[in-house]
């Protein structure tokens, strides 16, 4: 018979050396008895379209990353916007307005939207204070209950908003869902910003960093380009012309050792009437949605900027599933 050696992890262990180490053992991951644990974790922002979701999260990044305007369904791609404090790193993942579809595009927009809903810790449901709480606000809180998450409710523009419109939506939007917390904010007078960080940082689970500490952003270089070229045809443009826009950046480049970026962008549209509206007489339209869209990058990149633009026409793109994807506003980008 072979002869057997015991091994014993323990010896020379005492009882209670024994028991700390099980303890220990047991205990999750970063998150230390004194609470004073690292926390990190993703915060969907979700609403209705022009709720402010976008202007949150630039608030909250504190620079302009992600494109706004009045029109709605602005928001196209999904981002993510990381804010970083010596305590925890917070991953803000700005999504498209939930709506009644109308087209592939519109379906598509949504899907982008819901599929956030099982994906993050907490779901803030953003609700503009100015605007009467209607059908559409029910079918997004319906929605929103049912996601794992933990669920914060977050009243917007409150700089347009008297304490009586204020109180009133709050007690509305109470009666949508059960909300974890709630915070009332104005992104554009700076009111609740951090706030609303703290309110979230406290549904965080004790975790690493998900994101190198000095990247702000996962949109690339080229989605940047595309989005503020397509914000400055959303600003200048009515009706239908804003919803049939897609942008594609063609090219991107740095130069003179990052002091310079140069760009080409396509701007696409539906219909040849559509074409001439953004190109305008004598191309004046056109060259002031350049003019426009170079600032902000020179802001955002801090470099010169070279961008040139150019108009196409491609027949209803927005039924196309695999035109949407090119953009880049496909759900599964
Ligand atoms: N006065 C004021 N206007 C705001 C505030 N937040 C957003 N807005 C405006 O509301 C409009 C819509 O804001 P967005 O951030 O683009 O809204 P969104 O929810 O991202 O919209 P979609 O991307 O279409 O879903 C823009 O014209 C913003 O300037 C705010 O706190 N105060
Ligand atoms: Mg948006």
């Amino acid at each position: 018979m072979d002869e057997m050696i015991e091994f014993d992890p323990f010896e020379g262990m005492s009882d209670d050396e024994i028991d700390a180490m099980a303890s220990e053992a047991e205990a999750p991951c970063f998150a230390p008895q004194d609470g004073s644990g690292f926390r990190s974790g993703f915060v969907a922002l979700v609403g209705r379209p022009n709720s402010g979701k976008s202007t949150l999260l630039n608030a909250l990044l504190g620079e302009k990353v992600a494109i706004t305007s009045p029109v709605a369904q602005t928001t196209r791609r999904r981002m993510r916007g990381v804010i970083n404090r010596d305590d925890c790193q917070i991953v803000f993942v700005d999504t498209p307005g939930l709506h009644k579809p109308k087209d592939s595009l519109g379906s598509e927009l949504n899907r982008s939207a819901l599929a956030e809903l099982g994906d993050v810790d907490v779901v803030a449901l953003l609700i503009d204070a100015t605007k009467p709480i209607g059908r559409g606000d029910t079918w997004v809180a319906e929605r929103v209950a049912k996601s794992p998450a933990a669920k914060v409710l977050v009243l917007t523009k409150l700089d347009l908003a008297t304490p009586e419109m204020v109180a009133r939506q709050l007690d509305a939007a109470r009666e949508l869902m059960e909300f974890d917390d709630e915070i009332a904010t104005s992104s554009v007078a700076g009111f609740n910003v951090d706030a609303f960080v703290d309110v979230v940082a406290k549904y965080l689970p004790y975790g690493p960093h998900w994101f190198p500490v000095g990247m702000s952003t996962d949109a690339t270089d080229e989605s940047i380009v595309a989005e503020f070229v397509r914000e400055k045809v959303l600003l200048r443009t009515k009706e239908e012309v804003p919803h049939a826009v897609g942008v594609a950046c063609d090219e991107l480049s740095f130069k003179k050792g990052g002091r310079v970026l140069v760009a080409r962008a396509t701007i696409y549209v539906e219909r040849e009437g559509q074409k001439g509206i953004i190109i305008g007489k004598r191309g004046h339209v056109l060259k002031s949605i350049g003019i426009d869209a170079r600032r902000d990058l020179e802001r955002l990149f801090n470099c010169t900027v070279s961008l040139e633009l150019e108009v196409r026409v491609k027949p209803d793109w927005r039924q196309d599933a695999r035109e949407i994807r090119r953009f880049g506003y496909s759900a599964d980008d």
